[in-house]
């Protein structure tokens, strides 16, 4: 492709991606509200406010392909997850509705289901449970992609990445983790498929330990590399054993169950 947007590019996963999807388009437009760093020949930098609705317009004209990282990652005060995950959202849409509708990659969440145990397998039938206003906000960004998908036409790959990071950091991510690797393949495998629509896909590698059933996505040919148990004796090692009552280790959303609503002041 030409010309593939990557939002939220200074952040963690953004900055992992940057360097993996180089070569997957002409150019790569890199965006977010933080600094981005130095511009390498193949980029293109915009610092944007998502929920700035001019500005997300003319960030998204002229890309063939959104990877959406931008936002609220984790819980956070109501107005803030409000202006990056829910505004923002509705203004990518409306700026993809108004320039072509090039295909998004949605970064949403296993927090969208996250009080489900973790002796629960679900498949994407499963009713959300989201475990926090973050978890909820990704609620939303899928509602939203639907919409646009019944109404417009507008294809998503709504992504529920588990734990996207170098290696698990604990025994819960044994379940929950997706490689930089894998989670590259699925982008591109998302870009290639003649129709995408609009699935829920589930983000995280081959595990062993696996909650999540991604069979009904077979069709984007999409086969994770990595598992996560290869880490599981170094993660015993270093941590122990888990405790079982913990709710790191009882819900599939770990410690953000417990996370209380943050107050405004
Ligand atoms: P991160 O917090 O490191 O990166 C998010 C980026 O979005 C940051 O660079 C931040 O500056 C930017 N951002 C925040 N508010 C913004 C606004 N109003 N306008 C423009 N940019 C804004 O998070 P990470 O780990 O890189 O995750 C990327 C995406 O993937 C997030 O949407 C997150 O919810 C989702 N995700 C990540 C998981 C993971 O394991 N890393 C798991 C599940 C979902
Ligand atoms: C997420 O949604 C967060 O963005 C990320 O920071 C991790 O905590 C991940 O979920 C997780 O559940 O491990």
């Amino acid at each position: 492709m030409k010309r593939l947007l990557i939002t939220g590019a200074a952040g963690a996963l953004g900055r992992a991606m940057r360097t993996r999807l180089a070569s997957h388009a002409d150019i790569l437009r890199l965006s977010d509200i933080s600094d981005l760093g130095e511009a390498q020949p193949n980029e293109e930098l915009v610092r944007c406010d998502l929920g700035d609705a001019e500005a997300v317009h003319r960030l998204v004209e002229g890309c063939d392909g959104i990877v959406h990282l931008g936002g609220i990652s984790v819980e956070d005060k109501f107005s803030k997850i409000m202006n990056a995950n829910l505004l923002g959202l509705y203004n990518l849409y409306e700026a993809a509705r108004a320039h072509g509708q090039p295909r998004i990659v949605f970064a949403s969440s296993n927090h969208t289901v996250g009080f489900y145990r973790q002796d629960q397998h679900i498949d994407v039938t499963a009713p959300m449970r989201p475990d926090g206003l973050y978890g909820v906000s990704k609620c939303f960004g899928e509602a939203l992609a639907r919409l646009y998908f019944e109404k417009f036409g507008q294809e998503t790959a709504l992504v529920r990445i588990g734990s996207c990071m170098e290696k698990p950091t604990n025994h819960r991510m044994l379940s929950s983790w997706m490689s930089y690797r894998d989670f590259t393949q699925l982008i591109a495998c998302v870009f290639r498929a003649p129709m995408l629509g609009c699935p829920v896909i589930w983000g995280i590698s081959d595990n062993d330990s696996k909650w999540w059933d991604n069979s009904h996505a077979a069709y984007l040919g999409w086969k994770p590399q990595d598992n996560a148990e290869g880490f599981r004796a170094e993660l015993d090692a270093s941590l122990g054993r888990p405790d079982p009552k913990a709710a790191l280790h009882v819900y599939q959303g770990g410690n953000f169950v417990n996370d209380p609503i943050f107050p405004e002041s």
